[in-house]
């Protein structure tokens, strides 16, 4: 196997044995072969739009999860990945079928074969990121990958909410299309990582639309991070149709629900606070969950990433759906527009006991784009009176990485004068130190999960515009961004086809960034890594 994919690859070069995050060298193997395959059904999706021939949204849909798989800590389950080959591959013959004419396909259009043959394909020289020698191409056609997976991930989501884009999926068919062209030049893939970007803000758009028209905009809202003498279940990852499905089904029952990482902004929604066994927020981020699901007691239901392989102690309570999957995890499914059946999930809860306590007390979020808005006049006189010098985004992702503990510091050691804006389960470094307030606002402003990083960029381009600046740039706001998982990759890329400059990504650089291509972004958009603390805020703020 190979994979950088993520911050916490091997060696910081590549895993090559078993994933780091627990994936074995066989379902990375099958996860390189649904890619491959992915990419030739996208070849034909491609081809026949550019036939004017129209594709149906299943076929859309079938991508997108593809795509949201293979993510990191998303499914680790062999089973799950070749049904999602085979499936794949019918759809793909049935859509050959509408071909005029089939020359030309490049073999991951071409190619199929039968279960008993996936693994000699996915071990072949032709599947996989080292199938690309050119180390800049290969660079820039992973970037581009990994991208297109973070706005599969989010397309998915408002896929769910039965909110389409066919504008979105065309870009990511063809983007993905064109990562086996070997036509392309590393300047015509440069362009195309931008222009990935610019999909990866359309892509945050449709979800924000999405999220945001079926339960309400974000409110400032208090979190209870305690428990409650109930059972319970624990809901994780991203996907909020899920949550108001169990919380659905879970009314009257006396079973109460529990947020965990980054399904917390959860609780920022009007349409969530109606229900009264809403109960709160448990634990932290995705790499806390091993203590974490043990003390919880009742079932786990995992929505997305991010899943750390499960200790047999609570293996049994731990559900996935949608795109996740774990070998001996039982799944829930649904089709689209369908609804879940959660029933065995809450029979289960029914028979455990409540949550262990592991903390008491509150935390404050809700700062979307128009909660902030709403605020802007009070923001705006703070950055006037010079109470507030300047923000600092701190999005972005979580990890078990000790170096990490960066961000605790950065945050505590922050000059008083600044707020963090934040979103996505990087917060989890520092939402729970009391940084206390500026006039009312508070110091650390989640707006809430990965993708709400757009509410950032609406939050800056508003800003902008009340100090009548033509640059987004000349803002007091400095980026200081965590990153982990491929939806990092695309929020970064939305960010840079914003426009934005400058921006630090840490704890450390990407992978799967070569040399050359780690220059462009540095040359083009002054990205760059992370230093010791007193150093960046040395450089940030001009003090340590
Ligand atoms: Fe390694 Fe990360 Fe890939 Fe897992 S997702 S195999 S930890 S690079
Ligand atoms: Fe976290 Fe996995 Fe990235 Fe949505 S849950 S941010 S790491």
């Amino acid at each position: 196997m190979f994979c950088y994919q993520c911050q916490e690859t091997a060696k910081g070069t590549g895993c090559t044995m078993a994933g780091v995050c627990g994936k074995s060298s066989e379902v990375a193997a099958l996860q390189d072969l649904l890619i491959y395959v992915t990419k030739g059904l996208s070849v034909v999706t491609t081809r026949l739009r550019e036939e004017g021939k129209d594709i149906d949204e299943s076929v859309n849909h079938i991508i997108s999860v593809n795509l949201f798989a293979t993510i990191t800590n998303a499914n680790f389950d062999k089973d799950s990945i070749v049904e999602k080959i085979s499936k794949t591959l019918s759809v793909k013959e049935e859509l050959l079928e509408r071909f005029e004419d089939r020359e030309g396909l490049p073999d991951a259009a071409e190619w199929n074969g039968n279960k008993s043959e996936y693994a000699q394909k996915a071990m072949s020289k032709e599947v996989g990121i080292l199938a690309t020698r050119d180390e800049d191409i290969r660079s820039l056609r992973e970037l581009i990958t990994y991208g297109l997976k973070g706005l599969a991930a989010y397309s998915k989501h408002a896929n769910s909410l039965l909110k389409d884009n066919e504008e979105i999926d065309a870009f990511l068919q063809k983007a993905l299309s064109k990562t086996l062209d070997d036509s392309l030049s590393v300047d015509d893939l440069v362009a195309l990582t931008l222009e990935t970007g610019k999909y990866g803000v359309d892509g945050m758009a449709l979800l924000d639309a999405a999220n945001t028209g079926a339960y309400g905009n974000p409110e400032i809202t208090t979190v209870d991070i305690g428990v409650r003498n109930n059972p319970g279940i624990l809901i994780s990852g991203h996907d909020l149709k899920d949550l108001e499905q169990l919380l659905e089904q879970t009314k009257g029952t006396g079973v109460d629900v529990y947020t965990h990482s980054e399904m917390l902004p959860a609780h920022y929604y009007p349409a969530f606070k109606k229900y009264p066994h809403f109960a709160g927020n448990y634990g932290n981020a995705w790499w806390k969950q091993k203590e974490e699901f043990e003390k919880f007691n009742g079932p786990i239901l995992m929505t997305t990433n991010c899943i750390v392989p499960p200790a047999a102690s609570y293996k049994d309570r731990l559900w996935t759906t949608g795109a996740t999957g774990f070998p001996g995890c039982r799944h829930i499914d649904g089709e689209y527009g369908q609804v879940k059946d959660f029933s065995p999930i809450i029979e289960q809860a029914l028979k455990c006991k409540a949550p262990e306590e592991i903390e008491t007390g509150t935390i404050v979020g809700g700062f979307a784009h128009e909660q902030v808005f709403a605020l802007a006049d009070k923001i705006v006189d703070a950055v006037k009176s010079g109470a507030i010098k300047k923000f600092v985004v701190m999005a972005g992702c979580d990890g078990r990485m000790k170096s990490r503990d960066y961000y605790t510091e950065f945050a505590t050691k922050l000059p008083k004068d600044a707020v963090i804006l934040t979103a996505g389960c990087a917060k989890y470094k520092y939402n729970k130190l009391n940084l206390g307030d500026i006039g009312g606002i508070p110091r650390v402003l989640d707006a809430g999960q990965c993708n709400d990083s757009y509410s950032l960029a609406l939050i800056a381009l508003k800003l902008k515009e009340v100090f009548g600046l033509d640059d987004v740039n000349d803002l007091p706001i400095v980026y200081n961004i965590a990153w982990y998982e491929q939806k990092a990759v695309i929020v970064l890329l939305a960010l840079l086809y914003l426009g934005v400059k400058n921006i630090h990504l840490g704890p450390t650089l990407p992978a799967f960034l070569s040399p050359n291509v780690a220059k462009v972004l540095v040359d083009n958009f002054g990205i760059a890594g992370i230093g010791t603390v007193e150093d960046d805020l040395e450089l940030f703020f001009g003090e340590s």
